[in-house]
């Protein structure tokens, strides 16, 4: 069973993904992305989705255009996991590289 971080791994747990915020009133974190246009911000969650499928864990999200809203959070521990940190890092570089 995942494990929800405790306050003090939590706070160290953010300080390896300083782009993304904690979420207001959740347990979650999360961060918006903008692309150049669609066809990036899809080819994104696109690659996303792979590693997601392959991680088992998932992400909520909303795209609208070149901009994809993330936020992730754990639902089998109703909170953050390292799950959610492991996943905010992948994205982080894949936007990285798509020049984000
Ligand atoms: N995705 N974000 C997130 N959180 C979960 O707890 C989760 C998931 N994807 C699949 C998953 N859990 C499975 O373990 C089952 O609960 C479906």
């Amino acid at each position: 069973m995942v494990q929800k971080l405790d306050a003090d791994a939590r706070a160290k747990a953010l300080a390896d993904v300083p782009h993304w915020k904690s979420a207001e009133g959740r347990d979650a974190i999360q961060r918006t992305f903008v692309f150049a246009d669609f066809n990036a911000a899809f080819g994104f969650m696109s690659r996303c989705a792979l590693q997601a499928e392959k991680m088992d864990h998932h992400p909520e999200w909303f795209n609208v255009y070149n901009r994809v809203e993330v936020m992730l959070t754990t639902h089998d521990c109703k909170g953050l996991s390292a799950r959610d940190v492991a996943l905010a890092l992948f994205m982080d570089k894949l936007a990285l590289e798509a020049g984000t």
